[in-house]
């Protein structure tokens, strides 16, 4: 679309208009409905066009013109400003006794015998803002400071394209103050933290860190270069229109005038309703796009919230639940070495045990010889360890209050701690390796053999670490093709072994000969070729002899496969002791249909669910073959074992048993949700 020739200033005036009109509307269909309206390079080409003609015509500029999210001159520092209705702060629960406990005051204060109705929503782990709108435009955004003042981050928060400059109603209140939270999405998060590191610029710890550092720069114009989004859920300060009658009213009416609100939410009643949604939330966690420290419980009904009433700075009408925390403080008592499968050699932090988010760390990864410097981690530091979901506990940042005179700084040894081969660097790696290789390091051996068994590789099911770490310590493997030479006798005489887990684990070594190729591929270990790499050269070549015959240009037509990887897989393959591997195992009877391409991985595979009440729209069977169609299995009663407790409405003593064992408990939304993210 070209700009049309407009020479009047009546038609300049309509033109930009209706560009500002275009834009506010992509920028709602691309950030709160996440569903872009027009391509970003017609965006682009309609925004520099208005950007034209406010430059040429500066008249034409309005406070919520789109062309103020590219940030303005840096501020000498920010205003403060005075919230019209104090910021509140949350009141916290810990553990499910603190939930009834709420409740119970909750019921006691409004003097009824009914259960109540709660609006259940997320806690965001950000930055909380007020944002202030008159008659629908954006004036004013405030942090929330310390709840009575804040800081004047308005030209900040403009930058923010998910947060709208001009409501969409045709009617907007006269004042209405917006309280959310800002915050960063991980993915983004991630993407900042690979700009700084190529800039040699300071990470941040953490998204809530990255928002908050984003949203406090004095330069706009840094702020708009930072991806953050921000989800409403409260409010301050109303007037012109009439406040909706619930929590949950509220959140639908600012989703309707263009706010984002998040789709996590739900309405429940009493204190079992809030503990199931507790626990449906835990379980999808790990899988939100951002993160979040816990949920918020808020009575639904306005006039109840406001017949309770506050105690000192938190409403009396909501509470916090908060997860148990994922980070946590505690002191370095060493900096030792691992050696990895493909020898790579990590500095791992020895620690004086701590809990984190309830499992106790004792080690954390701090992944290489530079992010020891960059971090500037030494043994002796009191320093933050976090978790999160499955990944290695890892060292954020140490406490510098807290360094004592004593502490050692991590000196990187010379030789392999396992094998005493030389540690080699090259100049292009992070990577610090033991020259060893398998054959003369123990660690290395250990390693390619938990990856050849390990699930995703050739799946031997029972053969555990700790049976393969005998093995080695024992002397009685040293290649995967040893596995297939072992015994009963040998396997029944290990530790922790007898003759029924020995004939198991036999059963399913034999079990795994019969494989498909890209797995065979991935089983090998090979640097750099993942599973994915492993079923492209799979798809590519249709059969095993041709991938070790390849040459590197040949390799190179690979999808997947860059120089590096081409690389690797050539050295692999010269190696005749390598060779000479595939041989023995495809002579141990490995095998497979050559040309055969894998079907698609089941992401529920492994996973046990049990299904107890009724589902409010899926019937139990229809729910069973969705679960099944994904690889899971539906069992009949809860156990230890069960993955996950699917419970509908009338659920029985099943759900109570889940409780009982702490599995998550999915209702039908949690479900669905599980299976589509997986
Ligand atoms: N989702 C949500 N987070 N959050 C934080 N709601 C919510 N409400 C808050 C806070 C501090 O405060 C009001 C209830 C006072």
């Amino acid at each position: 679309m070209t700009a049309p020739d407009i020479s009047s200033p009546a038609d300049r005036r309509l033109r930009a208009a209706w560009l500002t009109d275009v834009l506010h509307r992509h920028a709602h269909a691309y950030y709160v409905l996440d569903n872009p309206s027009i391509p970003d390079s017609e965006y682009d080409k309609l925004f520099s066009e208005l950007q034209s003609l406010e430059i040429a015509h500066p008249e034409l500029m309005t406070a919520d013109s789109p062309t103020q999210r590219v940030g303005g001159m840096p501020l000498p520092q920010f205003d403060q400003v005075r919230h019209s209705v104090p910021m509140l702060s949350l009141a916290n629960a810990f553990a499910d006794e603190d939930v009834v406990a709420f409740d119970k005051r909750v019921r006691d204060g409004l003097a009824s015998i009914d259960e109540v109705d709660y609006a259940t929503e997320l806690k965001f782990d950000g930055l909380a803002i007020n944002l202030r709108y008159e008659d629908g435009i954006l004036v004013q955004a405030a942090t929330r400071g310390d709840g009575l003042t804040g800081e004047n981050v308005t030209a900040n928060i403009r930058t923010v394209g998910a947060i709208p400059l001009r409501l969409r109603t045709a009617h907007p209140p006269k004042i209405l103050d917006v309280r959310g939270e800002v915050l960063m999405f991980k993915a983004d998060f991630a993407r900042l933290n690979a700009r700084q590191r190529e800039a040699g610029a300071k990470e941040f710890a953490n998204p809530r860190n990255a928002a908050a550092g984003s949203l406090r720069q004095l330069d706009s114009r840094i702020t708009a270069g930072r991806a953050l989004r921000f989800f409403a859920y409260g409010i301050g300060m109303l007037e012109g229109a009439e406040l909706p009658a619930t929590q949950c009213g509220l959140l639908d009416w600012y989703a309707e005038i263009g706010l984002p609100v998040c789709h996590e939410r739900a309405v429940v009643r009493g204190a079992s309703g809030l503990l199931d949604y507790f626990g449906r939330i835990g379980g999808m966690r790990s899988s939100l796009a951002y993160d979040i420290d816990g949920v918020v419980y808020k009575v639904n009904r306005v006039d109840q919230q406001q017949s309770l009433g506050f105690v000192s700075r938190a409403p009396r009408f909501a509470t916090a639940h908060k997860f148990p925390a994922e980070e946590a403080m505690t002191q370095v008592q060493d900096i030792e070495v691992q050696v990895g499968r493909t020898g790579a050699i990590t500095p791992v932090a020895r620690l004086i045990a701590v809990s984190v988010g309830g499992v106790s760390v004792t080690n954390a990864t701090l992944h290489n010889e530079d992010e020891v410097r960059r971090k500037d981690i030494r043994i002796g530091d009191t320093v933050i360890v976090r978790r999160a979901g499955d990944v290695i506990p890892e060292v954020v940042s140490y406490v510098p209050e807290l360094r004592p005179a004593t502490v050692r700084e991590f000196v990187m040894p010379t030789c392999c701690p396992i094998c005493g081969s030389a540690i080699v660097r090259s100049e292009e790696e992070a990577i610090a390796r033991c020259s060893g290789g398998a054959l003369r390091c123990a660690a290395q051996r250990k390693g390619a053999l938990m990856h050849f068994v390990s699930r995703r590789a050739m799946d031997v099911e029972g053969l555990g670490d700790q049976l393969i770490e005998q093995l080695v310590d024992k002397n009685l493997i040293t290649t995967p093709a040893d596995l297939y030479k072992l015994g009963f006798t040998t396997l029944a005489e290990l530790e922790r072994m007898a003759a029924k887990s020995a004939q198991n684990v036999l059963a399913a070594l034999e079990a795994s000969k019969s494989t498909v190729l890209a797995r065979f591929i991935y089983a090998l270990g090979i640097r750099h070729v993942g599973e994915a790499t492993a079923k492209e050269l799979a798809r590519h070549f249709g059969k095993l002899d041709a991938v070790m015959e390849a040459s590197e240009e040949q390799l190179l037509e690979v999808a997947d496969v860059g120089p590096v990887v081409a690389s690797a897989i050539r050295n692999y393959f010269a190696d005749p002791l390598n060779v000479e591997l595939v041989e023995q195992l495809r002579a141990a009877g490995i095998h497979w249909v050559e040309n055969q391409v894998e079907n698609q991985p089941k992401p529920m595979a492994g996973k046990t669910f049990v299904l107890t009440g009724t589902l409010p729209n899926l019937g139990r069977d229809a729910a069973a073959a969705m679960i099944e169609a994904a690889g899971g299995k539906v069992a009949g009663s809860v156990s230890k074992k069960t993955s996950y407790v699917v419970a509908g409405e009338e659920a029985g003593s099943k759900l109570l048993k889940a409780q009982e064992l702490g599995i998550t408990i999915l209702d039908e939304a949690g479900l669905l949700h599980l299976l589509e993210s997986a």
